[in-house]
């Protein structure tokens, strides 16, 4: 068994830029305007960590720790409330189950079915986490399975071309039928790991959900333990939607993990902490760019650095 980890300091934070700006460039200003630290600058502080979709418990949370430490004047320093804020936060993403992804070696091949809604970076992702894979050592293959769009084969051989990933496709309409052959294939040469690619799909839509029982049939018909992981991407873009779709998406698939894409894209990186302290899936990685590098494991520690910092 092994972890699977990807992580570059430097690129998270050129990623969560935006969100950096948005809170503690905001915060900054705050304080250096500041003629005296009272409830108006504690109210303020809470307008920020809000506007950055960090959540309102958690918001509440830390007000409430700033309000109890200000009454000690020596206490209201920007850098007394940063390291209070800091530590909060990295709490909440440690006391989730942040865990990168594990791959069982016996039992070939790993099975992980990638869903979400459409554009929400699932094929990127794919090719990303190809890209961590294989760098481990893992033979990979993708299977194509997003058989609705005429052009979702060719983008999934672009990017896998990239990662040097192979692509399994047929002319089959039928994602089942396409996922029942790429296993096969994958059986016989010994694979490690085969990922799956699906079309783009809202919970709500019945018969694309049906779908996704169906795929996880036909794999069960030939690898006993079935599916070993259902990661759901997600937009960070999205912000407070991306939350509510892996609450709704939960209800109708056994999801094991989420990926959170485009970090890179949105002030709002907040949301990662109340995907931690509302949600219990587990954050597997993050998306801070359009490389194939920028797919990220969630780090706690650095990932509070990346934005306070
Ligand atoms: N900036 C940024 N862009 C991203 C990230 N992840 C995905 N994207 C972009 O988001 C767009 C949609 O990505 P896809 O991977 O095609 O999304 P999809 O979920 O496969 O889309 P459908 O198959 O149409 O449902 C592409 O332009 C990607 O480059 C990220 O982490 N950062
Ligand atoms: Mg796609």
């Amino acid at each position: 068994m092994s972890l699977l980890k990807n992580f570059n300091f430097d690129k998270l934070k050129n990623g969560l830029s935006k969100t950096r700006n948005n809170i503690i460039g905001k915060i900054t200003e705050v304080f250096s305007g500041i003629v005296k630290f009272d409830n108006s600058t504690i109210d303020e502080i809470e307008e920020i960590l809000l506007s950055a979709d960090i959540g309102s418990k958690t918001t509440e949370n830390i007000i409430d720790k700033i309000r109890k430490m200000a009454i000690d004047e020596s206490d209201r320093s920007i850098s007394k409330i940063k390291e209070l804020i800091m530590g909060e936060l990295k709490n909440i993403i440690g006391s989730a189950q942040s865990t990168p992804l594990q791959i069982i070696d016996s039992n070939k091949p790993f099975i992980i079915l990638i869903v979400g809604v459409n554009g929400s970076g699932k094929t990127t992702s794919i090719a990303k986490l190809a890209n961590i894979f294989r760098k481990s050592g893992y033979s990979v293959m993708i299977a194509s399975a997003d058989t609705f769009r005429a052009a979702a084969n060719e983008q999934l051989e672009t990017w896998a071309k990239r990662v040097d990933v192979p692509v399994f496709t047929t002319t089959s309409k039928d994602p089942s039928a396409v996922v029942f052959d790429a296993l096969n294939f994958s059986i016989k040469n010994e694979t490690d790991i085969l990922i799956i690619d699906t079309a783009g799909r809202l919970h709500t839509q019945k018969n694309l959900m049906e779908e996704l029982s169906k795929i996880k049939r036909v794999i069960k018909s030939l690898k006993s333990n079935g599916i070993d992981e259902i990661l759901l991407v997600i937009d960070g873009t999205a912000g407070q939607n991306a939350l509510m779709q892996a609450k709704e998406f939960s209800k109708y698939t056994d999801l094991t993990g989420l990926i959170l894409t485009k970090l890179d894209g949105t002030a709002k990186g907040g949301i990662v902490f109340q995907i931690c302290s509302e949600l219990q899936i587990p954050l597997r990685y993050i998306g801070v760019g359009e490389e194939v590098e920028d797919l990220q494991n969630l780090e706690p520690s650095d990932f509070v650095k990346a934005i306070f910092n």
